[in-house]
């Protein structure tokens, strides 16, 4: 048997050392796999042995080379690795996390000569017109080449590498930026991708060119700040496919992102990304962790939940966030904290994203943002169907990674937190950045949304700052007051400036001065209790009791309430099954999640096809059947519940899928308790409050008509 099976991996062996220098020698690009459900594309698995350059001491323009290659070489199957350690980061960190093999070798032009099938030639850039690099950047892709400088080209174009320059910008009349997109847009840009658009730094952003060369994407450096720059700009990003997005970075972040958005683009800040053409094509998966228990509401705490910033940058999560003062400090896991992370890295790194869910500690939650599935500021959305569009994507990131909670920056508008919270059913929270709402509000189908920001009734937030004062100070303000009713705040702390120690020592500190009175919470627990203080539905049946009538020896029932997609329950028998959970006392249901088999990334077969959502008081008997659904095939089901009271919930699976043998990951079911219901007395209260909304509404509407106004009159 054994023998066999070597003999069976020496045969494939030898068949992918036959296969790949054919397809390469044919000159075939495998495809990148790129289903429209994706922002961005993933290359094929990497090869067992990786070529791997260190690029430490490396010139600008010898890394944009550089990447260049990576891109053309990588797109067929990645075959280079490129290593640059940024600041404090070993040179090593990921690819060794990841179990990458690989060989450095000495001189990099090595690899031309050993790749050198993929190269058709030069596209020489002129190095005192700095955007003649994007220019060239774009050129090479488009073309099989290598963009060089006229350095460079000199020893390339000689033996032994002997490739001849196809185009030298040199010789072209471009002697400014806008004469270098003019041209990129006369004579290139037709042929580009049009469902990714870049924007590097001619002087600073190298290493996401791979991924631009592999796709033929063209590649910018416009500021929108000036308006001659902003209608060259505005060219690109009319051509855009409906759900494009803009890769890389801006010259100047809010004036950036604030324009994309208005072009209903999204920004996937990545600048700095390196070897998206290796890391995207490791297995695109992810098993985020079991959510632990909600903590119990009490009445009177103060419930506080503590978030980072700037996750949203994948070359952030790459290069900075294992700092030692931040997801290596020894201190991270002693109190809850919400890490912003960009969903996106799915597609760029689905093995570093599985890395943060496999080494997060129980108080540790990923959170997405701003303000979803790539950056954009809410606010600066000019259409709702860019949004719906853009919010419809971030629920596809969230079905796959189990993020359920979004900082958003920009204007927050109800209009807006709608169309957010019925296209991501799953969503549980959202928080905004923005300092005209000194407030909270829910949406229609309850989704909290809280203010960072000053202190106001009914719950709002604190602050968004470098380092922890300003945060203790409000809070001891807020302990001091000594108000009696549940209050609520949420902060958010620039990760750059602010060590997980110091928000440790905070939290010691202000617990030790205010026995009792705080509760640090996990960011998506601190939605849970928001709603569960004011009455309103949430997700009720989280590490609730489960059982089952059987259950597979690995597969037990409770991993059906565990918030994870990645574990679930198997039925020990096959045929109609049914799995059933305590929520504790009597709840009024709302709606339910069900993940299916798929959802874990399963055969679409063993989703559950028919079921019935039944109800008891007793948990033994008098089912009432309050739900049902036949021919079901999708992964992740999303259904209302009619506003029945019920302690006891189960699901009678009664055709479970092509083996017969019933499977669910997760049943999430929305409810209220009973008992925190709110009392007459408090909807009265609400009253005055709900006139506030709509003045504020007003008030939004003016500012937003009269910015609209702005950007169309170009002031
Ligand atoms: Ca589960």
């Amino acid at each position: 048997m054994k023998h066999k099976l070597i003999a069976a991996l020496l045969t494939f062996t030898l068949l992918c050392t036959v296969l790949v220098p054919i397809a390469g020698a044919s000159g075939v690009a495998q495809p990148l796999t790129w289903p429209k459900t994706q922002a961005m594309p993933s290359f094929p698995a990497p090869a067992e042995t990786l070529d791997a350059i260190n690029m430490n001491g490396m010139p600008y323009g010898e890394r944009a080379t550089i990447a260049v290659l990576q891109g053309l070489v990588n797109r067929e199957q990645p075959r280079i690795i490129t290593m640059g350690g940024y600041q404090e980061e070993p040179l090593e960190l990921w690819p060794q996390t990841l179990n990458l093999q690989y060989s450095f070798v000495d001189d990099w032009k090595a690899l031309v000569l050993k790749y050198r099938s993929a190269f058709k030639g030069l596209m020489v850039y002129n190095p005192d017109v700095h955007d003649t690099l994007n220019l060239a950047t774009t050129a090479a892709g488009l073309n099989d080449c290598l963009a060089a400088s006229p350095e460079l080209a000199a020893i390339l174009s000689a033996a032994p590498y002997n490739l001849s320059v196809v185009t030298d910008f040199n010789t072209l009349p471009i002697t400014n930026r806008l004469e270098a997109y003019e041209y990129l847009y006369q004579n290139y840009w037709p042929q580009c991708n049009k469902r990714l658009l870049f924007g590097l730094s001619n002087t600073e952003h190298m290493p996401l060119r791979d991924l631009a060369a592999a796709v033929g994407g063209a590649v910018l450096w416009l500021d929108p700040v000036y308006a001659e720059e902003e209608a060259m700009l505005t060219r690109f990003f009319n051509d855009l496919e409906t759900g494009a997005s803009y890769a890389g970075w801006w010259a100047q972040e809010g004036d950036g992102i604030g324009y994309s958005t208005r072009a209903g683009v999204p920004t996937i800040p990545a600048d700095h990304f390196m070897n998206y053409s290796v890391y995207s094509g490791m297995t695109r998966k992810v098993n985020p962790p079991a959510v632990p228990a909600k903590p119990a509401l009490q009445d009177g705490k103060i419930y506080v939940s503590l978030n980072y910033s700037d996750g949203d940058n994948i070359q952030y999560i790459e290069h900075a966030l294992r700092r030692s003062s931040l997801w290596e400090s020894p201190d991270r896991g002693k109190v809850p904290i919400g890490w912003t992370f960009s969903p996106m890295l799915l597609d760029a790194a689905p093995q570093m994203m599985e890395y943060f869910c496999q080494t997060a500690t129980p108080n540790d939650v990923l959170v997405a943002g701003p303000s979803g599935a790539g950056y954009a500021t809410v606010g600066d959305w000019r259409s709702l169907g860019a949004l719906k569009a853009y919010t419809d994507r971030t629920n596809d990131y969230f079905e796959q990674t189990n993020i359920n909670v979004i900082t958003t920056w920009g204007w927050m508008f109800e209009p807006f937190a709608e169309v957010y919270a019925r296209a991501i059913p799953s969503l549980i929270g959202m928080t905004m950045q923005e300092r005209y709402f000194q407030r909270l509000f829910v949406t229609t189908n309850h989704v909290p949304v809280v203010w960072f920001g000053n202190d106001q009734p009914g719950g709002a937030g604190l602050t968004y700052e470098w380092g922890t004062e300003k945060t203790k100070t409000q809070l001891s303000q807020i302990a001091d007051a000594g108000i009696e009713r549940t209050q609520f705040y949420a902060a958010q702390f620039l990760s750059w400036e602010t060590p997980v120690t110091q928000i440790a020592d905070m939290v010691d500190e202000l617990n030790a001065a205010y026995p009792g009175r705080f509760e640090f919470v996990r960011t998506d627990h601190f939605m849970m209790l928001l709603n569960e203080s004011q009455g309103r539905p949430f997700g009720a049946s989280l590490q609730k009791p489960v059982s089952a009538s059987s259950s597979a020896a690995n597969a037990p029932a409770q991993n059906a309430a565990d918030g994870s997609f990645s574990t679930g329950w198997q039925a020990g028998e096959a045929g109609e099954s049914w799995l059933q959970i305590d929520l504790g006392e009597a709840h009024c249901l709302e709606r339910y999640v069900l993940e299916n088999a798929s959802s874990n990334g399963l055969d679409a077969a063993l989703n559950t096809r028919a079921w019935q959502i039944q109800t008891s008081e007793n948990g033994v008997d008098g089912w009432q059947t309050i739900d049902s659904k036949k021919g079901n095939a999708d992964g992740v089901v999303y259904r209302s519940l009619p506003k029945v009271q019920a302690r006891h919930v189960r699901i009678l699976v009664t055709d479970p899928g092509a083996d017969g043998i019933a499977r669910i990951q997760d049943l999430e079911i929305f409810a209220a308790p009973v008992s925190a219901q709110k009392s007459i007395a408090d909807r009265l209260e609400g009253i005055p409050a709900k006139l506030t909304q709509l003045l504020w509404n007003v008030q939004y509407l003016i500012e937003f008509l009269k910015n609209l106004l702005g950007s169309l009159l170009g002031g």
